[in-house]
């Protein structure tokens, strides 16, 4: 059974002005789903076939970059338009909010954290935040399309994450990075990320 694209839950023009349609119509219907043929190809006839993306990536040999790169593509990429929809932004609320405070202090402290590993991160990359299982949430970055579940990544369960390669944002920001980054949490759906931290 291929990996196949997810279907989005929204519109191409949802989450404008924050993320504007061409951008969102050229990164799902080319890149994501260069990623996911891509992934098919690599894995076909190989004992990777038919096994989870996670367990893809939990066993990865990071010397396989085609394998690296479009199977962490095409995870990645499922992540982000799950987290993100067109009623989202705001203050988080529920067990994600209580979680958010006792290990970053406040919403703003964690703000500031997740947007400084976004922005700091050089070139292509990613900024997660990611669940133990000892309730520790953890904030880091990776290059490329590498994620936490990779032998070279902080581990844990991804709940959110933001893909800071230009081609996310360089049709309506340019180079501004930092205000993409801004923008990004005017739609971030709360309430996914908080069924991943609770595994609903
Ligand atoms: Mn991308």
């Amino acid at each position: 059974m291929a990996f196949e694209l997810p279907k989005l839950n929204y519109a191409f023009d949802a989450l404008e002005p924050n993320i504007d349609a061409k951008t969102m119509e050229i990164h799902y219907g080319k890149h994501h789903n260069g990623y996911t043929n891509n992934l098919n190809n690599i894995i076909s006839g190989t004992d990777n076939e038919g096994k989870s993306i996670e367990d893809i990536l939990n066993s990865l040999d990071l010397e396989n970059k085609g394998l690296r790169n479009n199977g962490g593509g095409y995870y990645n990429h499922n992540l982000f338009w799950e987290i993100m929809g067109p009623n989202g932004g705001g203050d988080p609320s529920g067990e994600i909010s209580e979680s958010i405070n006792s290990n970053f202090g406040s919403f703003e402290n964690f703000k500031d954290e997740f947007s400084k590993a976004a922005v700091t991160r050089f070139g292509s990359g990613w900024a997660w935040l990611c669940a133990h299982p000892d309730g520790k949430l953890e904030i880091c970055s990776t290059a490329n399309q590498d994620n936490p579940l990779m032998p070279n990544g902080c581990g844990g369960n991804p709940i959110l994450c933001l893909d800071v390669w230009e081609h996310a944002y360089y049709l309506n920001y340019q180079n501004r990075r930092p205000d993409y980054i801004k923008a990004f949490f005017n739609v971030i759906n709360w309430e996914e990320v908080n069924n991943r931290l609770t595994n609903k």
